[in-house]
């Protein structure tokens, strides 16, 4: 049988892998897009789960290419996952992306074929089988798209049969009046608790960590909200790839102790009132590096926080006298009701370090204390970030060599895009990039680009093997290391790959910002790629 051949496949149709696409094909590039689900969105098309909800306003959270957003307005300020796949479907009426996708299809394996210069790639599903050889293989596989399943004794046995977040059934899931079980309280969690909270018979919540959730501050967005903001458009997105965090807002410069208390406390005030980030990305540039910093940050937090938060009991376990863990370290979320919900009398609190889970039986759990009968089981319990997408996959670079094996001691890339010994293959907004520390469609454009333009100079110099130098690939992942501000490993979070029991601890975030990661892309553009070796 013989093979379609392309100049790239791209894996994932995400904001990622959309935009590469796009950008590829517009430039004569041969692509095809494979992409497991059904339809475009990536992240948007797996998170259906009640409230699933994106925490980057808008226009910040959509593509700044002329041709979709001068036409496209959204309904609120943070828009649902509804609101997403909506958009996502414009996207792709107005660019034209389907005709080269595969869906319904999850890529199985990955080899390097260096005698052709090639890769050789294998998926399957609905339709069967399918092959095909590509020059190039682009990775748009996200952050967050393998779901992590803690190891719960009897999970399985559960009647209802346990819904991760990640894996919601399309048809949807009644809640109503329903006896509701939730394992996590990361940002799924808080968006699940805010939502099934007021409908359930009764929520109970099996807590572990408290989330330093700050408020979203919510809006409906008006027309004319928009069209002013169309106006100012282009200076907007252009601030979004010169701020540190990809954000409209900056750090503000100075560190916690230069402000007098009174200072500080308007300081605080103010970003509390206006929402979002702002406390974090928008605050004081010292309070992931400085304990001091951050401890004044979550005393802060905590004395807003408990004026809503009606029980005591459940006060003490939310909003705890002693920090659970830096604030920033563990990915803050944006919330909307989350301390009221948590409040009411049909939510139960169960602090599971105080009384652990002890096993799942047919009907709810059972803990050291006492057994809780239960119709639906919710797991937010997160993501096997970075790494866990990738190692799924049978992917094999230079001598047969498994990804598995070459990232046994830790993620090694070049720019968080590109990895030795694994010529030709390329990922986006995975391990070593701005990541969750920056605006994600932004990230999805600077990467795109730089492939654009090194797939150009590729083409134009007739090079069909292009690899990573072991040495810069080794410098550059120390280099990210060396950047991650020291706070940022004291939490067990997906941030640092703490959350999943026996995997890596490493840094997997480029922290040094959003216009110096660019910088260091355009430097080696412009100097020819030095850090590759060409053939
Ligand atoms: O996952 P998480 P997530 N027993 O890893 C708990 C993005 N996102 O899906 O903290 C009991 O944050 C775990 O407890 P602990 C966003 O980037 C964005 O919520 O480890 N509990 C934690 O509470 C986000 O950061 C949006 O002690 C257990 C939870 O499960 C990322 O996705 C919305 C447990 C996991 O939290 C991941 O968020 C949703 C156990 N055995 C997601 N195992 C928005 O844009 C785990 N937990 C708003």
């Amino acid at each position: 049988m013989s093979a379609e051949t392309y100049d790239v496949i791209i894996v994932g149709a995400g904001f990622s892998g959309m935009y590469s696409l796009f950008k590829l094909t517009k430039a004569s590039f041969r692509c095809k897009l494979i992409e497991a689900g059904s339809d475009f969105g990536g992240t948007w098309y797996w998170n259906t789960y009640p409230g699933a909800r994106v925490d980057t306003p808008i226009p910040g959270y959509e593509f700044s290419l002329e041709d979709l957003w001068k036409e496209w307005t959204w309904p609120e300020m943070y828009p649902n996952g509804e609101d997403l796949r909506t958009y996502f479907n414009y996207v792709d009426r107005k660019l034209g992306l389907r005709e080269h996708c595969l869906f319904n299809s999850t890529v199985k394996s990955a080899h390097w074929d260096d005698d052709l210069h090639m890769w050789d790639v294998k998926s399957e599903g609905v339709a069967g089988v399918y092959e095909a050889r590509s020059r190039h293989v682009i990775f748009a596989l996200g952050t967050s798209c393998e779901p992590y399943i803690p190891n719960i004794k009897g999970l399985n046995q559960f009647s209802g049969k346990p819904m991760h977040t990640a894996r919601w059934p399309k048809e949807g899931l009644d809640t109503q009046g329903k006896r509701v079980g939730l394992i996590g309280t990361g940002a799924s969690g808080v968006q699940i608790v805010q939502e099934v909270g007021p409908k359930a018979d009764k929520l109970t919540v099996f807590h572990r960590t408290p989330n330093l959730a700050v408020p979203m501050r919510q809006r409906l967005l008006q027309a004319q909200d928009q069209t002013l903001a169309k106006s100012t458009y282009l200076d907007f997105h252009q601030r979004l790839r010169e701020t540190f965090a990809g954000y409209s807002y900056d750090r503000n410069g100075r560190k916690t102790r230069e402000d007098t208390d009174e200072q500080r406390e308007a300081f605080y005030e103010e970003q509390w009132s206006l929402g979002g980030f702002r406390l974090l990305v928008g605050g004081y540039t010292d309070i992931l590096s400085s304990k001091d910093a951050n401890d004044l940050l979550y005393q802060f937090w905590r004395r807003k926080v408990s004026e809503r938060i009606g029980d005591e009991k459940k006060r003490a376990i939310l909003a705890p006298e002693i920090p659970p863990h830096p604030i920033g370290a563990k990915r803050i979320s944006l919330e909307q009701n989350y301390w009221e919900v948590m409040s009411r009398d049909n939510v139960d609190l169960v602090d599971v370090n105080e009384e652990p889970i002890v096993e799942v039986t047919k009907n709810g759990i059972r803990t050291t204390k006492r057994k809780y009968e239960l119709d639906v089981l919710v797991l937010a319990t997160g993501f096997d970030a970075f790494t866990g997408s990738f190692f799924r996959i049978d992917i094999r670079g230079e001598e047969g060599r498994a990804i598995q094996e070459h990232w046994k001691d830790g993620v090694q890339s070049q720019f968080g895009l590109a990895i030795d010994k694994f010529p030709n293959l390329w990922f986006m907004y995975g391990p070593h990039t701005p990541g969750a520390f920056a605006t994600m469609p932004v990230v999805a454009e600077i990467q795109g680009d730089w492939f654009l333009n090194t797939f150009e100079y590729l083409r134009r110099e007739e090079i069909t093997k292009f690899v990573a130098k072991t040495a810069a690939a080794e410098a550059y992942s120390k280099h990210v290391t060396d950047l991650a501000p020291p706070l940022l490993l004291q939490a067990d979070s997906w941030y640092v790959g703490a959350n999943v029991p026996g995997k890596r601890r490493q840094v997997y975030h480029y922290m040094g910002g959003m216009a110096a990661y660019i910088g260091e892309l355009e430097e080696e553009a412009r100097q020819a790629y030095p850090s590759f070796e060409k053939s």
